[in-house]
C-alpha cells in the first residue's frame, strides 16, 4: 500500500503540487476576470501580462529582527512574503495592480487558499469602505486580520497552562504525535525541561519502540531535562511502554510518582494505518491506566513542510483527537505563514512553536507576539516611506 504520510516525493508532488495548481489556476483566473472586469471561467487564459505583478512583487529586505527570540525565528519568513508585501506597499498607489499583486504574493506565501481569500476580501471591503489610505494601513490591516485568524482558534479552546497540571491531579499526561522526523521527541525534551524548571517531575514514556535509536534519543533528552524514562525493548508494544509509564508516575502513598507524563510515539510504522491504530491503541491504553488521560494530545507539524503539514494534520485529526499543534523549526524555512492555514483550515489550536534545536528553543505560541514579529518592522518602514 502506498504510504501516503511517509512519501515526501508523493506529498511533494501530490499536495503541495495540487496547492501550487490551484493557487496558479485561482491568480490566472481571478487576474483575468480583474483585467476584464468580469467572473473568471475556469480554464480560460488570462488577458493580462505577468509582468506588473511580478515587478510589485518585489521583496525588500528587511533588517534582521534579534530582539526576541521569536522574532530571529521567524526571520526567514519576514524575508520571505512578508518582505514581498512590503515591497509591494511601499510607496505605492493603492490600484487594481497594486491588488493583483497582494493576490499573489498571498495566495503563494504558504498560507493557504482559504486564509489567502479571506485576507485579500478583508482588505478589499476595507478598500471599498474606503478605510485603508496608504501601504502602510494594508499592512496593518493584514497584520490584524491575521491577528483575529489566530485568536479566533486560541479563544476556541481553553489556554494551555503548565500550571494545569496542579489542577488536574498527578500525573498529567500528554501525548505528542505526528511523523518522523518532524521534531517530535526535540520537543518533547524541550517541553519536559520547561515543568522540570518549574518543580515538576518529569518522566517520558519511549513509546518510539519502532526505531532501534528512538528510546536511546529520547533517553539523552531525559538527561538534559532532568526527567525520568521509562522504555522498553526494541518492537515491544508502545502501548505497554505508554502504559508502564502512567501507572508508574501515579502518586504513591510514600510521596512518590510524577507529576507529569510525556510520551513519544513512533512517526512511521508500515503503513499509513498501521500507525493510526498503533496511536489509537495507545490513548485507549493510557485510558486504562488513568482514565481522564491523555490531557493533551499534541501533533507535533515540521513548519518547513509549509501546505504539507496541512495535508498531514488533516490525517491525524481524521485518526486521533488532537487538542494542540506544535509547529517546529520555523527557524528553518520561510514559510512560518503557514500556522495561518493550520488555525483556519484545521480549526486546533498552535501551542507552541519551535524555533531552533536547543532546549530553550520552544516559545509558547502568543497570535499577538507572533503577528507583531511577522509585520510590525514592515509596517513602520512603509510609515517612514510615506513621511519621507
Ligand atoms: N532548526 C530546528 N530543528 C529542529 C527543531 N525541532 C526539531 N529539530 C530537528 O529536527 C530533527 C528531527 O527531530 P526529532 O525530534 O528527532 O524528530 P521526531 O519527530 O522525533 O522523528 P522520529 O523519531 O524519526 O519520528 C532533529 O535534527 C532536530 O534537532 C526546531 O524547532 N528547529
Ligand atoms: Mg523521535
Amino acid at each position: 500500500m502506498t504510504d501516503l504520510l511517509h512519501s515526501p516525493a508523493l506529498l511533494a508532488t501530490g499536495a503541495a503540487g495540487a496547492a501550487a495548481l490551484l493557487v496558479a489556476l485561482v491568480v490566472a483566473a481571478r487576474r483575468g476576470a480583474a483585467s476584464r472586469g468580469e467572473e473568471a471561467r475556469p480554464g480560460e487564459a488570462p488577458a493580462e501580462a505577468e509582468a506588473p505583478a511580478a515587478k510589485l512583487g518585489t521583496a525588500l529586505a528587511l533588517p534582521k529582527k534579534r530582539d526576541s527570540i521569536l522574532g530571529a525565528g521567524l526571520d526567514k519568513t519576514r524575508q520571505g512574503f512578508v518582505a514581498r508585501l512590503s515591497g509591494l506597499v511601499r510607496g505605492k498607489q493603492i490600484d487594481e495592480a497594486l491588488l493583483t499583486g497582494l493576490e499573489e504574493i498571498l495566495f503563494t506565501a504558504d498560507i493557504g487558499a482559504r486564509t489567502a481569500e479571506r485576507l485579500l476580501q478583508r482588505v478589499r471591503d476595507r478598500l471599498a469602505r474606503k478605510e485603508l489610505q496608504r501601504g502602510s494601513a494594508v499592512l496593518a490591516a493584514l497584520k490584524e486580520e491575521a491577528r483575529l485568524i489566530l485568536q479566533r482558534t486560541a479563544d476556541a479552546a481553553a489556554p494551555f497552562d503548565f500550571a494545569k497540571v496542579e489542577e488536574i491531579g498527578r500525573p498529567f499526561v500528554l501525548l505528542t504525535i505526528g511523523v518522523n522526523g518532524v521534531g517530535k521527541t526535540t520537543t518533547i525534551g524541550k517541553l519536559g525541561a520547561k515543568w522540570s524548571q518549574a518543580g515538576k517531575k518529569v518522566l517520558f514514556a519511549a513509546g518510539d519502540t519502532f526505531r532501534a535509536a528512538a528510546a536511546e534519543q529520547l533517553q539523552i533528552w531525559a538527561e538534559r531535562a532532568h526527567a525520568e524514562l521509562v522504555r522498553g525493548k526494541e518492537g515491544t508494544d508502545p502501548s505497554s511502554v505508554v502504559f508502564d509509564a502512567v501507572k508508574k508516575a501515579a502518586p504513591r502513598p510514600d510521596g512518590g510518582g510524577c507529576d507529569v507524563v510525556i510520551a513519544d510515539t513512533a512517526g512511521r510504522l508500515h503503513t499509513k494505518s498501521d500507525l493510526m491504530q498503533e496511536l489509537q491503541k495507545v490513548r485507549r491504553v493510557i485510558q486504562k491506566a488513568q482514565p481522564d488521560a491523555p490531557h493533551e494530545t499534541f501533533l507535533v507539524l515540521d513548519a518547513t513542510n509549509g501546505q504539507n503539514a496541512i495535508a498531514q494534520a488533516t490525517l491525524f485529526k481524521e485518526a486521533v483527537a488532537v487538542t494542540g499543534i506544535v509547529l517546529t523549526k520555523l527557524d528553518g524555512t520561510a514559510k512560518g505563514g503557514v500556522v495561518l492555514g493550520i488555525c483556519e483550515e484545521l480549526g486546533v489550536p498552535v501551542r507552541f512553536v519551535g524555533v531552533g534545536e536547543k532546549i530553550d528553543d520552544l516559545r509558547a505560541f502568543d497570535p499577538e507576539e507572533f503577528v507583531s514579529a511577522l509585520f510590525d518592522e514592515a509596517i513602520a518602514a512603509a510609515e517612514d516611506a510615506e513621511r519621507a
